[in-house]
Parts: structure tokens; C-alpha cells; sequence
């Protein structure tokens, strides 16, 4: 029998730990030899979203074990582990801006909502199953993380829908998600390290950039305390990662808010044209919360139209 890998981008976030593993335990059912294995180092929302679900995290593995492999969260092959390789994926289910070119024999499935967890549920459901207990509350606390407990523009009504469903299955309680969330704004360590290990960095028509994405609660707090760190580590990521434009984006979960930073006037104006701000010394505030996935998705057609 073919062995199959379900698989993300390197260093995992919770959405891609519990669609791989939601979607190995699927496929297996459906009497495949599936495994779900990650690569890196899983992000802190991964590790505890799975404790909270008493669901062992996958396993770390190496591409070249498996015959095919799925992508779940991931549709752009610089995002992947190398011992994949992009000939063997076979199916893609993602809701990022996606980069199909790579993957010549994968059938995807890309939908912009807040979770890919949201379109694995649903997979699982049009197959006439139901998921394990710990596997549905993964999948219930990804969903909310992707949606921003439903407040994020890009959340849709199916991302509710398959939220409802899985509770039939596993009951999140308000404890629970006021946990999740003081747990995914509070990090330990340095600053830098923390925007490192979420930073996404890009190439669309030859221009890289990268994005510095967090969640926090109360902006204002938070920028007495580290403007001058964000602006600091912005200038070490874009060395690190040979980068002409970067930039740090978060999201106010205490004002339902969204904020920009820039380093430089460069940077400012490609992102004021890009995404249809408007800053004031470097900075930009939005009343209403718009993700990093949205941004790139925007900044993609911007550069595309050029
Ligand atoms: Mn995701």
C-alpha cells in the first residue's frame, strides 16, 4: 500500500498540527496507510492547543519515507521541509494565497476562510464520520485561533458551521478559549524569538518581503514596552532572510484591532499602496482585524497588477 504523509510548513502552527492529524486519522479510516509528521519545531499555539486536547502531537518525520504526501495549511513549496518532494503531493487543502505551479500532480481545494481546520472538519462530516473526541477540540480551538473567536474579517459562516458541528463531538468551554487566547498573546523568551518562529517571508514578482504577525491584547501597553525591540528584530529578519521590504502586523484582541509598523519610508509606502492604509510616522491603525493572510493575499494582487 502507498504510504502517505499529511503534512504543513515547517514550524507549525495549531492550524496545521490538527488538519494533519484530523486528516491522517480520516484517511486512514478510510483504509489508507496515512500518517501525519511535521517538520521544525511546532509553535507554542500548537503545543497548547494539543496538551489542552489531550492529543499527542504528531510526529517528526522525513519526507523521503512516504510515497505521497498531503498538504494541509501550506500551498507554496518555499514554506516546505527539503526532504519533500513537491512531485509527491498529491492533494492540497489550504486557505492561503497559493503558489500551484510547483505542485504538477496535486489536486487543491483553496478557500479563503479562517481555518483550514474548517475545510478538514468538513471533509470528515461529507464523509459520514465523526472525529475523535481530542482530534474534534483541536480542530474547535484552531478554528477559533484562525478566526479570532469569529471577530477576524476573513471568518466565515462555514467556519462557524463546522465549529458547531465539532461540538457535538467535543464541548470547548469559555474557560478554554479565554485560556487559549491569554496563553497565544503571552510569550516567553525574547521578542525577536517569538516574531522569528511565526515570521513568514515572500517573493512575488521578484520583490521579498516578509511579515512580523502577533496577536496581543491591549496595543498601546505593548508598544510602550517593545516599539523599539519590533523595530529592532524587523531590522535582524530582514538581514537574516536578505529581504528588501519588512514589516510588523498585529492584532489588538483587547479593541477587535489591527496595527502596522514600518522601519523605514520605503516600507511605508509599499505597504500604504499594497494594502490601502494610510500611516502616520511609521504607523497604522485599522478598526477591525485583518490578518496576515488577508495582507499578503491583497499585497500578492497589488504586486501582480503592477
Ligand atoms: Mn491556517
Amino acid at each position: 500500500m502507498r504510504k502517505i504523509l499529511v503534512t504543513t510548513y515547517t514550524n507549525p502552527d495549531l492550524d496545521g498540527c490538527a488538519c494533519m492529524t484530523a486528516y491522517a486519522e480520516l484517511l486512514r479510516r478510510q483504509g489508507k496507510d496515512a500518517v501525519a509528521g511535521y517538520f521544525g519545531e511546532p509553535q507554542q499555539d500548537a503545543k497548547f492547543g494539543f496538551e489542552k486536547a489531550g492529543q499527542k502531537l504528531p510526529d517528526k518525520v522525513s519526507g523521503q519515507d512516504y510515497d505521497e504526501v498531503v498538504l494541509v495549511d501550506v500551498s507554496n513549496v518555499q514554506r516546505l521541509d527539503e526532504s519533500i518532494d513537491p512531485k509527491k503531493v498529491v492533494e492540497i487543502i489550504d486557505h492561503h494565497e497559493p503558489d500551484l505551479d510547483d505542485f504538477p500532480s496535486a489536486k487543491a481545494q483553496i478557500e479563503h476562510l479562517g481555518a483550514v481546520a474548517t475545510l478538514v472538519a468538513e471533509r470528515v462530516k461529507q464523509a459520514n464520520q465523526l472525529p475523535s473526541k481530542e482530534v474534534a477540540k483541536t480542530l474547535q480551538l484552531a478554528i477559533l485561533h484562525g478566526t479570532i473567536n469569529f471577530q477576524a474579517k476573513l471568518s466565515t459562516q462555514k467556519d462557524k458551521e463546522m465549529f458547531e458541528w465539532l461540538s457535538s463531538v467535543s464541548l470547548v468551554s469559555q474557560e478554554d478559549i479565554d485560556k487559549f487566547f491569554r496563553m497565544i498573546t503571552t510569550f516567553s523568551g525574547t521578542l525577536l524569538d517569538f516574531l522569528r518562529d511565526d515570521f513568514k517571508d515572500f517573493d512575488v514578482e521578484g520583490v521579498k518581503f516578509g511579515i512580523a504577525a502577533m496577536l496581543i491584547f491591549g496595543l498601546d501597553d505593548f508598544l510602550k514596552k517593545n516599539k523599539q525591540e519590533v523595530l529592532e528584530a524587523l531590522e535582524i529578519l530582514k538581514q537574516e532572510k536578505s529581504l528588501e521590504y519588512v514589516w510588523f502586523g498585529c492584532t489588538d484582541l483587547k479593541n477587535a484591532s489591527s496595527y502596522f509598523l514600518v522601519p523605514d519610508d520605503k516600507t511605508e509606502k509599499l505597504v500604504a499602496e499594497g494594502l490601502g492604509l494610510s500611516f502616520s510616522n511609521h504607523e497604522s491603525r485599522v478598526s477591525e482585524i485583518v490578518l496576515r493572510k488577508e495582507n499578503l493575499k491583497q499585497m500578492t494582487e497589488y504586486l501582480k497588477g503592477k
